[in-house]
């Protein structure tokens, strides 16, 4: 049987309704939803597996101009999910074009990734409105294909998901197809501190390393985490914490750095090293890890 499987990339302005759109693809509440402009500071993963396809989504914040510092900051940060995202939506709402960068335009008309251009919240509008809208931006972004949508109402969403599955490359899943999808920033500084590991000791350390977060408090001006990595042995151990502890400290220190600008807020970051000899083969461990639900 072919399997499909990818990355898409979700961008528009504060309040489009990419929250309300990801959330009606994912088929749960994973991300805040709020109708205050730029409450969305977080990159968030959502996964959407089916029998044959498994769909990566995040949400960016907006692209409107004071965002594109905090933007450019996490195309560096998850370079491979923006650069080489294999769809991009690219949300709009009924009535919105004067906020527009034409720069921007330019980007999505010479984009190599197929660009679905949805313009969301068609529920509030009127049939006149609706064309006159679609016939403005057929012209803005020739390179798109439109899609007037509801994500409130689910008007027109499965059709997209559909286009979206049908513009993946045949591929074997990129994550397990049971991972965790509820505890979205958890998964991500996993992800930071486990890269972080890659980049600091030599290649057979990573493999045999396990990261999960046991605690993420999120407050208003500060985010408390505290992450375990798993190693197989007391060696490995060793050499993750390193001499005098510095090369844990290491690891902490860039894990922190990268996580402050992508949540954009103060991190507290507290790592320690726990040896678990059977955490690969485990089964009640891989669920702790969050691979079972
Ligand atoms: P985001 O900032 O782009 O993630 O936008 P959100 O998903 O947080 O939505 C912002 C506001 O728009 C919320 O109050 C949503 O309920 C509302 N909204 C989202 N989609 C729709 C829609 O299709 N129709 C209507 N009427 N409201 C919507
Ligand atoms: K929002
Ligand atoms: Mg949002």
């Amino acid at each position: 049987m072919s399997h499909k499987a990818g990355f898409v990339n979700i961008i528009g302005n504060p309040n489009v309704g990419k929250s309300t759109l990801m959330n009606a693809f994912i088929g749960e509440k994973l991300s805040i939803i709020t109708s205050k402009a730029q409450t969305t500071r977080h990159r968030i993963l959502g996964i959407v597996n089916g029998e044959d396809f498994q769909v990566i989504l995040s949400d960016t914040p907006g692209i409107i101009k004071p965002a594109y510092e905090l933007q450019a900051s996490m195309m560096d940060f998850v370079k491979s999910a923006f650069e080489d995202a294999d769809v991009l939506l690219y949300m709009v709402e009924i009535g919105e074009k004067e906020l527009k960068d034409e720069v921007f335009f330019e980007k999505i008309n010479k984009s190599k990734i197929p660009v679905l251009l949805l313009l969301n919240k068609i529920d509030k509008s009127s049939q006149e409105e609706l064309e006159e809208q679609v016939a403005y931006w057929t012209e803005k972004v020739s390179n798109a294909e439109i899609y007037p949508v509801s994500a409130l109402e689910n008007f027109n969403v499965p059709e997209v998901f559909d286009r979206i599955v049908a513009l993946l490359p045949e591929s074997p899943a990129f994550y397990p197809k049971d991972q965790l999808t509820d505890k979205p920033e958890r998964f991500f500084v996993n992800e930071t501190i486990r890269e972080k590991i890659l980049l600091n000791y030599k290649k057979e350390i990573p493999y045999a390393v396990e990261v999960e977060t046991e605690e993420f408090v999120e407050s208003d001006d500060i985010i408390r985490i505290r992450s375990v990595i798993m190693v197989e042995r007391d060696t490995q151990k060793g050499i993750i914490i390193g001499h005098k502890g510095e090369a844990l400290k290491r690891v902490g220190v860039q894990a922190r750095q990268d996580l402050e600008k992508f949540f954009g807020k103060q991190v507290h970051i507290e790592l320690y090293v726990k040896v678990n000899k059977n955490w690969r083969s485990n089964l009640n461990q891989l669920k702790r890890f969050g691979y079972n639900n």
